[in-house]
C-alpha cells in the first residue's frame, strides 16, 4: 500500500474513494464537507438523508458510505471525527477509529485507492500535528492485501508541512 501527500482540493482527486470530514448527522456543513457537496451535487445530501433516516446518522469515529454525485470516483466515505476537548475524551482513539473503519469500508467494496482529507483538523480544532501522527499511525497500522494507494490530501500549508515531515521520518 503505498502513501502518498498531496498538497490541494481533495474534491479535484481521480481516485476510487474520497472521505469526507463530515458531522454525525450528515447535514453538510462548512470546510471539506462543504467543497464536497458543492462539488459532488445535491443526490449526495439525499443518500445522506436516507442513511440519517434509517441509521440516525453517523456516531463519532465510525463511517457511511454513498456515491460520489458528480465527483471523479466510485465511492464518498463520510466519516465523522472528534471535537477536540482537550485530549482526554477518548479523541486519539476516535480519530484513529476514523481512518481505520474508512479503510475498512473501502476494502469491503473492493476499491483500491483513497484519499482522505486531515479529519478534525478545521473547525473541530484537533491540533494539527497531534492530528497528523494520529492520521500517518492509523494507515500505516492497516494492513490491506486490497488497497494499493492511500493519498493524504492537505489544504493547508501547516498541515502539509506537518505530513511532510512526518512521512519522511
Ligand atoms: N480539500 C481538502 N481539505 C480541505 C478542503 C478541501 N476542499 N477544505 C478544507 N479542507 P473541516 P473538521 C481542510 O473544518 O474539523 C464541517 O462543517 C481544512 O484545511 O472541514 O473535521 C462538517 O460538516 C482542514 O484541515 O472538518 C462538520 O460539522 C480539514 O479540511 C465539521 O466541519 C478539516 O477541516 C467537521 O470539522
Amino acid at each position: 500500500m503505498e502513501l502518498q501527500l498531496v498538497k490541494g482540493d481533495i474534491t479535484q482527486m481521480h481516485v476510487d474513494a474520497i472521505v469526507n470530514a463530515a458531522n454525525s448527522g450528515l447535514m453538510g456543513g462548512g470546510g471539506v464537507d462543504g467543497a464536497i457537496h458543492r462539488a459532488g451535487g445535491p443526490e449526495i445530501m439525499n443518500e445522506c438523508s436516507l442513511i440519517r433516516e434509517q441509521e440516525g446518522g453517523c456516531p463519532t469515529g465510525e463511517a457511511v458510505m454513498t456515491t460520489g454525485g458528480l465527483l471523479p470516483v466510485k465511492k464518498l466515505i463520510h466519516t465523522v471525527g472528534p471535537i477536540w476537548k482537550g485530549g482526554n475524551n477518548g479523541e486519539k482513539d476516535k480519530l484513529t477509529a476514523c481512518y481505520i473503519n474508512s479503510l475498512k469500508l473501502a476494502e469491503s467494496q473492493h476499491l483500491q485507492t483513497i484519499a482522505f482529507p486531515n479529519i478534525s483538523t478545521g473547525v473541530y480544532g484537533y491540533p494539527k500535528e497531534e492530528a497528523a501522527q494520529v492520521a500517518i499511525n492509523a494507515v500505516k497500522s492497516f494492513k490491506s492485501k486490497v488497497l494499493t494507494k492511500v493519498v493524504f490530501v492537505c489544504y493547508d500549508d501547516e498541515n502539509y508541512q506537518f505530513y511532510q515531515q512526518f512521512l519522511s521520518e
